[in-house]
């Protein structure tokens, strides 16, 4: 067992579609624990630092526009091997080809919507879900 802790995001789609308690729902029938939550309204530092990795690629300045569209609810989930667990809960980062029964899969609505659409987020390691955790949470 390896217990880790992930940074969950309910993107701004996500919370304004309602989505978030589905959310939720799959995260605890999964058996992951919920550690802390809050909604956040993103200010443009907040993502500049959460999407560094990402500056310079064509789509960084929509997705820096759309994470400040409404508000987002952080997550810091515990559980074995959450991270990448949470990323196979998640689906692939494109909702057009993520697999159903994954929520990007089955709530990414495929009708022109754009890619930074696709509801949530997760750490990608141990090193970002540290770094993400210290930017939402402190
Ligand atoms: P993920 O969120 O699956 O970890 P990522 O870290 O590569 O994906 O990208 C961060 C976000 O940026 C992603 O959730 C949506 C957006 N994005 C990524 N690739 C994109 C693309 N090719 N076109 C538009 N938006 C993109
Ligand atoms: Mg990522």
């Amino acid at each position: 067992t390896v217990i880790e802790e992930t940074l969950v995001l309910v993107k701004p789609d996500g919370v304004a579609r309602n989505l978030t308690g589905e959310i939720l729902r799959r995260i605890e029938a999964k058996g992951y624990s919920l550690v802390d939550l809050r909604l956040v309204q993103a200010d443009r530092e907040l993502l500049a630092k959460h999407y560094e990795e990402h500056e310079g690629k064509p789509f960084y300045e929509p997705l820096i526009e759309f994470m400040q569209s409404g508000p987002t609810v952080a997550i810091r989930v515990a559980g074995n091997r959450v991270i990448e667990g949470f990323r196979s809960l998640a689906g692939t980062t494109d909702p057009t080809t993520a697999a159903p029964g994954t929520i990007r899969g089955d709530f990414g609505r495929d009708w022109g919507l754009k890619v930074q659409q696709n509801l949530v987020h997760g750490s990608d390691s141990v090193e970002s879900a540290e770094r993400e955790l210290a930017l939402w949470f402190g």
